[in-house]
């Protein structure tokens, strides 16, 4: 078995100063990044088990019914770098098709991330598998001495691109480019555009588990920060908003009440928002259009039930 895992700190600094930031503007916002502590990613699991929340089960079919496609289409490859792998899961389909020597994983919650990562070397002992903790948005370009020499798929699903704004998609998708290399590849998968009554049900589950998700982000602040929301003064609000053509999700403030967060008081007004998120959906042309900006030029793509993965060379 090969396996190494180097962490690179998320600083708490990071999180203080991004949250003092995003209290003072207006509108209120925080980055979706920090959902993801431990109880963070748990729910998020959960969130894709909800019978409204397809997305992930979607995909999942997606890519084992399209598999050998996928496969014939990418290429022979040398390495697989998945920024965001989490428990890992998603990419076992494409080990198991692909073959690679070598599997880079990357996510801002290292000790899970190690833990998976360390359970996929033990289950393919032939392959070499770095697991890097980082936060890939901030420091993504640390990876790059950490990568071997030859062909490169980065594999980016779960439509995770969507909760970035599209100039921010671009400039991320041109850094995957940097880091793929000349010969490099891009494999995505996003979600589609399609009735807003089901995006609605998707971020507002029968049973509260996206709303919990939401709302978890306070308790993080509380703990880490030792800030003082009572989560029950907030409620989750989430909606399509189709000009945008985004999910925003929010949590509204039930009261006027004023909150301290790292020794410091912000005002929120009855009604005001806190942003918590975007989650842009697409048309495929306009995804590729986003990556063409990018520098990727579209190879092949696939589509099931309001979901498509694309592949760039
Ligand atoms: C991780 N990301 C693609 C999810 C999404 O759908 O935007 C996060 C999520 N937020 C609420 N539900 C799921």
């Amino acid at each position: 078995m090969s396996f190494t895992f180097q962490d690179f700190p998320v600083a708490a600094d990071d999180l203080r100063s991004d949250v003092l930031a995003g209290l003072a503007a207006c509108p209120k916002s925080i980055p979706p990044k920090y959902f993801y502590d431990e109880a963070g990613c748990r729910l998020f699991e959960a969130i894709c088990a909800q019978p409204e929340y397809a997305l992930c089960r979607t995909e999942r079919m997606l890519m084992a019914s399209r598999l050998p496609d996928i496969a014939a289409a990418a290429g022979p490859l040398d390495c697989i770098i998945e920024p965001g792998a989490g428990e890992c899961s998603k990419v076992r389909l494409l080990l198991d098709a692909l073959h690679p020597a070598h599997l880079v994983v990357l996510d801002i919650a290292g000790a899970p991330l190690a833990a998976a990562a360390q359970a996929l070397a033990q289950a393919y002992p032939g392959l070499v598998v770095t697991a890097l903790g980082m936060d890939f948005i901030r420091d993504l370009e640390a990876a790059a001495p950490c990568l071997p020499p030859g062909r490169r798929l980065i594999y980016y699903p779960g439509s995770s691109i969507g909760n970035f704004p599209p100039d921010t998609a671009t400039a991320l998708l041109t850094r995957f480019r940097r880091l793929a290399g000349a010969d490099g590849r891009l494999l995505i998968g996003f979600d589609l555009k399609k009735d807003p009554l089901l995006l609605h049900a998707a971020y507002n589950d029968a049973a509260g588990i996206t709303a919990a998700f939401n709302l978890n982000l306070l308790e993080r602040l509380n703990r880490e920060l030792g800030a003082d929301f009572d989560p029950a003064r907030f409620r989750h609000y989430a909606f399509y908003n189709p000009v945008a053509g985004r999910i925003e999700m929010h949590l509204l403030s039930l009261a006027a009440q004023t909150v301290s967060v790292a020794g410091q008081r912000f005002h929120f007004a009855l009604g005001e928002t806190l942003h918590t998120e975007y989650s842009y959906k697409f048309r495929r042309d306009e995804f590729s259009t986003i990556a063409g900006n990018a520098g990727w030029e579209l190879a092949n793509e696939w589509e099931q039930q309001g979901f498509a993965v694309q592949l760039y060379g």
